[in-house]
């Protein structure tokens, strides 16, 4: 990483491609345009930004020059990007590339994230390479970024990447952002497990992982879930100490550039001199990569059923099929092209008459005006994916409608159905719908088409790229002031010192330490975490000193309590709060409910053990806490969030709570807290030290009830009204081993 300077803070960039292509032409650097829907998108965004010169309105994007280039033009190529600004180049060797791009990338991640299991390969080889390359992205990014940078990391080229930054330069903050569709567990899962796991401990490097749509948020937490264990809150997930935000960002475009071309006065010429040249006939353009996603196959033969069910409309009807080269070096497209050639072909072999023919094919990239005449005189656009992350070609068509009218025919499985429902929204593996809704479209009256296509342009210019980018960054600023407030409540070695040694000054202690997770570690059932003989030694060190009172403040049921550390000199408090055995004294009821709410919600709670296997009931005197920490995850994940809902519904308004603890349901009564129960030991005597360590939301009671002077320790990092955190539960240990040595002195 760069040494710190008295710099801004900058955006970097990191995709797969540079903005622009780079090559080498006798011995001179040459430069043109880099196709695709990230680039034009994210371009529009960053030349908005430095225009405002808004915060992080520097920046430099860093990717592969889109060509190989000689090591001896590496300098000559660095230094003349540099000049030109913003642009840092990541040299890769042709044949490790194409590994990488026509491996990994489009021959494992692209067909398996797009559903289609059959055309992906699983090479070992190709996931070492996808490794490497994404290592060597590391390199370059690490070597740039300095103190204060913001990373955003674009696409599936570089799921590993995340991870790799955060360890390399552990401050930094990372986005990702994923333009294709993240994929249904069942799908994702048929990845060996070795490259799921990394893919999703790769991601979750970032601080914000974005995707186009809530449904890829849903089925990448659910990997999660499954492949890690670890349980979001509201798309929140606890990462090492570090609090990951996934959420739903849904890209668009930039507005002003399509409907402003659009409203040219050489684009409308074109478009005119177009469209006279079509005489009556209606068009409907279908504008694509080539890319077997895009299921321009299925198209063709759903306008195939319709030309065959609507001879009326021959002479009258033309579809403009421009479809743009792609991916050149994989097999899989040589052969859609072959087979999108043979069916233009055959239909228009089959339907065309002098004078007609029912398709005009484009082959080859327009420039933007003339893609803009095409969006601007087009009748109907026909965007019909078979899966697409987004799909912007539909934001474009409608951006680019300046007379008020036009028709969208929209696949369902484009994330760009979820915000335009006033399209023609088809099935694209369904002939007919796609045929019935080219008749509907042609026919559509006017009026209809302008209520349709207003409200769905509204939405694009509203939704436009340059909300999605400003709302992403948002969330990056969000989590890192988050990060900070955490890392300055890190309990340091210094910070323990000073505690240690403040708790040394005092003359009487109210030492209150939670149970589970805090002495000792979760286990997988509650009667298997039992305190092991060094910690009783180090409990019964810690109460051979008068100076301190200590308490062990637990969910757990008095006999526990009672039989493991009974015998210690110390004060016991149940039940989070219910029960309390003053040192030396009884057991006490601390409160009396009335327990008929238990026969009430009994069988409820027995439903949810029936329904989910491995999970149990725990009923103690005032509460009743339903564990799942042995179940399978995602049902359990599912059926907490159920019973939690019908519990709450049904305790409203009484004096009863569901508390959600660690793979735990509990219902308690409210006045049973940890919180109560502390400030009635602090009545007994005057204390000058106080602290208080738990690991979980019943702990939260305990740090809030007591003085702002006493220390409150959160075990686990995360949000907390403690006033330090330590990452486990073996720093509680190393703490109390300290207090103990001072305590045996
Ligand atoms: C990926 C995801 C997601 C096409 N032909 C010409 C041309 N284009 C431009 C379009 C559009 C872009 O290419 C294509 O974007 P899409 O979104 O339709 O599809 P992908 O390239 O697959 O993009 C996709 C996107 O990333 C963004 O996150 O929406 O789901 O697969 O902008 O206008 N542009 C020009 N001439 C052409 O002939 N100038």
């Amino acid at each position: 990483m760069e040494k710190a300077t008295e710099q801004k803070g900058r955006l970097i960039i990191v995709s797969n491609r540079m903005p622009m292509t780079v090559g080498i032409e006798d011995g001179e650097m040459k430069t043109g345009p880099s196709a695709g829907g990230l680039v034009s998108a994210l371009g529009a965004f960053l030349e908005r930004r430095k225009q405002q010169g808004t915060e992080l309105s520097e920046h430099k994007w860093i990717g592969w020059p889109g060509n190989s280039i000689a090591p001896q033009y590496h300098d000559l190529v660095k230094s003349q990007l540099r000049q030109m600004g913003e642009c840092e180049p990541v040299f890769i060797e042709e044949q490790l590339m194409d590994q990488f791009y026509l491996g990994f990338c489009n021959k494992t991640i692209w067909p398996l994230f797009h559903y289609f299991p059959v055309l992906t390969i699983y090479e070992e080889a190709m996931w070492e390479v996808y490794e490497q390359v994404n290592r060597h992205f590391c390199e370059v990014v690490a070597a740039q970024v300095r103190p204060g940078d913001v990373v955003w990391i674009h696409d599936y080229h570089f799921m590993l990447l995340p991870a790799m930054l955060r360890e390399r330069c552990p401050e930094i903050s990372i986005g990702f952002f994923l333009h294709i569709p993240f994929p249904a567990y069942e799908i994702f899962r048929m990845l060996p497990r070795k490259w799921a796991s990394g893919i999703v401990e790769g991601l979750l490097g970032a601080d914000v992982i974005g995707f186009h749509t809530v449904d890829y948020v849903r089925h990448f937490l659910t990997s999660v879930l499954r492949l890690t264990g670890n349980q979001h809150q509201i798309g929140r997930l606890i990462v090492q100490g570090r609090e990951v935000q996934v959420d739903a960002f849904p890209i668009g475009i930039d507005f002003e550039r399509y409907h402003g071309t659009a409203c040219l006065g050489k684009v409308r010429k074109e478009a005119d001199t177009i469209r006279r040249k079509l005489v009556q006939q209606k068009a409907i353009l279908s504008v694509d990569r080539l890319d077997y996603t895009k299921g321009i196959a299925k198209r063709l033969r759903a306008y195939e059923l319709f030309l065959e069910r609507h001879p009326e409309w021959h002479q009258n009807v033309i579809l403009l099929l421009l479809v743009v080269p792609s991916r050149i070096g994989v097999d899989k497209y040589q052969d859609m092209r072959s087979e999108i050639d043979e069916l233009v072909g055959r239909i228009n072999g089959r339907f065309a008459d002098i004078g007609w023919s029912p398709i005009a094919y484009l082959y080859k990239n327009l420039g933007l005006q003339a893609l803009s005449s095409l969006y601007s005189m087009a009748d109907v656009a026909l965007v019909t994916p078979l899966r697409d992350g987004m799909n912007l070609v539909a934001k474009e068509y409608v951006a680019a409608r300046t007379q008020d009218n036009g028709v969208l025919i929209l696949s369902e499985m484009a994330g760009a159905a979820r915000e335009l429902p006033e399209a023609l929204i088809v099935n694209p593996n369904s002939r007919e719908e796609m045929a019935d809704a080219i008749l509907q479209a042609l026919t559509m009256p006017e009026a209809e088409q302008t209520a349709r296509i207003r409200a769905m342009r509204e939405s694009v210019k509203k939704y436009d790229v340059h909300r999605w980018g400003r709302l992403f960054l948002h969330a990056m600023e969000e989590r890192s002031a988050l990060q900070q407030v955490t890392v300055e409540k890190l309990l340091t070695a210094s910070g323990m010192e000073r505690l240690v040694s403040q708790f040394d000054l005092s003359k009487r202690r109210a030492l209150f330490f939670d149970y589970d997770g805090t002495l000792v570690p979760l286990a997988r059932s509650p009667e298997l975490a039992t305190p092991g003989g060094g910690l009783k030694d180090l409990l019964r060190s810690l109460a051979s000193d008068p100076r301190n009172d200590i308490t062990i403040i637990s969910g757990r049921q008095r006999e526990f309590l009672q039989t493991h550390l009974g015998d210690i000199r110390l004060s016991l408090v149940a039940e989070h709060g219910a029960w309390m055995r003053r040192r030396g004294g009884i057991w006490r009821k601390r409160v009396f409910p009335d327990h008929s709410w238990k026969t009430r919600i009994m069988p409820m709670l027995e439903f949810y053990v029936e329904r989910l296997p491995g999970s149990f009931l725990e009923e103690k005197e005032c509460s009743i806490a339903w564990h799942y920490r042995q179940s399978d995850a995602e049902s359990a994940d599912f059926l907490a969030q159920e019973l939690k809902f019908e519990l709450n519904n049904l305790l409203f308004q009484t004096n009863m709570e569901v508390l959600e603890g660690n793979k735990v349901l509990e219902v308690r009564a409210k006045s049973a807290n940890k919180g109560s129960a502390v400030l009635a030991v602090l009545d007994d005597a005057a204390y000058d030290f106080i602290l208080a360590a738990g690991d979980d939301a019943t702990d939260e009671d305990m740090f809030q009830a007591l003085p702002k002077e006493a220390v409150t320790i959160r075990v686990g990092i995360r949000p907390t009204s403690a006033q330090y955190l330590v990452a486990g539960q073996q720093d509680i240990g190393d703490f109390l081993w300290k207090l103990t040595k001072l305590t045996s002195k």
